[in-house]
């Protein structure tokens, strides 16, 4: 089923200049990426996107990370979109993620962790929506 998912290039991985190669990687798969924008995101804005996480310990720490420098914003579009750029991000915590996986390939900090995709349907609609809307 062709789906649309969210995805974002985090500010460590822009700012280590590996947001081209992420990309290109995105595309090589044979996802289309319909839009993509660079930004900075406005802290209500990183307060909404990460509102589940609003009473866990790392909030601030998350927010204060998300919006401290640009990051690179994605709809990316295919077959099964949603569940295969989670594949292909690989675990939360990078320390656990598969080599082969962009987290496995790029970060070692769960804090830092250089890229964030929409977990399912319902999250994909609520950031296309918040971001692209
Ligand atoms: P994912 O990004 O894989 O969907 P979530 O939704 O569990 O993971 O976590 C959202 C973001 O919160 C993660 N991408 C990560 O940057 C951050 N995060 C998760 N756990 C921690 C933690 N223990 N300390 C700091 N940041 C964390």
């Amino acid at each position: 089923m062709s789906e649309r998912t969210f995805i974002m290039v985090k500010p460590d991985a822009v700012s280590r200049g590996l947001s081209g190669e992420i990309i290109a990687r995105i595309a090589r798969r044979g996802f289309t990426i319909s839009d993509l924008k660079m930004v900075t995101i406005a802290r209500e804005v990183a307060e909404e996107h990460y509102g589940e996480h609003r009473e866990r310990p790392f909030f601030g720490e998350l927010v204060d990370f998300i919006t401290g420098g640009p990051v690179v914003m994605l709809v990316v579009e295919g077959e099964n979109a949603i569940s295969v750029m989670r594949t292909m991000m690989g675990a939360t915590n990078p320390a656990d993620a598969a080599p082969g996986t962009i987290r496995g390939d790029y970060a070692l900090s769960v804090a830092e962790n250089v890229i964030h995709g929409s977990d399912g349907p319902e999250s994909a609609e609520r950031e296309l929506a918040l971001h692209f809307g």
